[in-house]
């Protein structure tokens, strides 16, 4: 018997995220029969490599899901929500990537080493959700954690790559570096300040609490995919001048008493997760060697000493891998193999 086999379209194929994902179907042999590269009208005649073979962007429609079994979404939040919709109608699974239905009550918000029992919910709507960036990377390691010794608080502070904004923002930080460097004035225009050589405590816009959109993810989501309200966590996300991974200064709070070599134990153990951790020998988890990478690496494992029970730990990861395409393409081989 052959393997089971489906017809995938990528939307928002040719931005930051969707070219990670095709190279993650790739590299993962995905069980595509077919795939379907979509984007907006403007790269209409571009084409893209998937396999060898040269495939030609289409535009994004309301009847671009008919046949196709798998849509994988990073389009931005406002094309989710208008098309995902039609995606759905048509008896498509649509993983999105953007924020648009994370919260919806009916959409499962999965990351698969943590809460892949959810996928099956993907019968509410016909849509899964992929959580934000730094929320990914940070549950991956807190869940063995939170199993074994109850967190009760989480402090987090993220020092978050541009590539996270897209494209553009790719492109800004390269030329505001040249021009600075050349003794010329950058230009801005896709943050409200100058990125090189700076850093930003804004990302996402800010809300009436007075907490960026991206701070109130990471504590809006990290409890549904622990499906756990009681857990307390605050947030700073914080743009820095790196291009590809986010790292995290995560501190916890237990309700168990827990050591630091506990901690390290127990994620040398946990699927997707790299500790790397050796003060002596100057090793901690380092963006640039996250990069291209699907692992979560963790280290600066210690206790905090202000209180009785917690911990202090430096999380980084690729944001467009782990954070977004590797994460999409994991629930797409969960589905496949066990709810299709
Ligand atoms: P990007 O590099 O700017 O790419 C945007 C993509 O969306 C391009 O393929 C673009 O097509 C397409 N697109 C834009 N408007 C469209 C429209 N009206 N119809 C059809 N296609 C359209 O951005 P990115 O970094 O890849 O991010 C894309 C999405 O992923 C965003 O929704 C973002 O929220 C999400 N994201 C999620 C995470 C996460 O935390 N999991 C991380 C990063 C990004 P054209 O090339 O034709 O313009
Ligand atoms: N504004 O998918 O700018 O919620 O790094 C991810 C990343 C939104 C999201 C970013 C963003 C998302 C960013």
């Amino acid at each position: 018997m052959g393997r089971k086999m489906v017809n995938v379209a990528v939307a928002g194929a040719t931005g930051a995220v969707g070219n990670q994902m095709i190279a993650c179907l790739e590299e993962c042999d995905f069980p595509a029969q077919s795939i379907k590269l979509l984007a907006s009208s403007r790269s209409v005649g571009k084409k893209l490599r998937f396999k060898g073979n040269e495939i030609a962007v289409e535009e994004l429609t309301e009847n671009s899901f008919k046949e196709i079994d798998i849509a994988l979404f990073s389009a931005g939040g406002g094309t989710s929500k208008t098309f995902a919709p039609f995606a759905a109608k048509d008896g498509c699974v649509v993983i999105d990537n953007s924020s648009a239905w994370r919260m919806d009550p009916d959409v499962p918000l999965v990351v698969p080493e943590v809460n892949p029992h959810a996928i099956a919910q993907h019968t509410n709507k016909g849509i899964i959700a992929n959580p934000n960036c730094s929320t990914i990377q940070m549950v991956v390691p807190l869940c063995p954690i939170h199993k074994q010794y109850s967190i009760k608080r989480i402090v987090v502070s993220t020092y978050q790559a541009v590539s996270g904004t897209g494209k553009k923002a790719i492109d800004e930080l390269f030329d505001q570096t040249r021009a600075l460097l050349n003794f010329q004035d950058p230009e801005n225009n896709v943050y409200p300040h100058r990125i090189a050589f700076n850093c930003l405590p804004h990302i996402d816009v800010f809300q009436d609490n007075g907490y960026t959109k991206e701070e109130m993810k990471m504590v809006n989501e990290t409890r549904k995919i622990f499906e756990d309200e009681t857990i307390a966590v605050t947030a700073t996300t914080v743009r820095v001048p790196v291009f590809y991974s986010h790292s995290e200064s995560v501190n916890i709070e237990t309700r168990q008493h827990v050591t630091a070599q506990q901690v390290r134990d127990l994620l040398a153990k946990t699927p997707g997760v790299k500790v790397v951790d050796d003060p002596a020998g100057n090793a901690y988890p380092l963006a640039i060697d996250a990069a291209g990478k699907d692992e979560t690496l963790v280290g600066r494992i210690r206790q905090d000493e202000s209180i009785d029970n917690g911990i202090n730990m430096w999380v980084v990861a690729d944001n467009i891998r782990k954070g977004a395409a590797t994460n999409a393409v994991q629930i797409a081989q969960l589905l496949v193999s066990k709810y299709l």
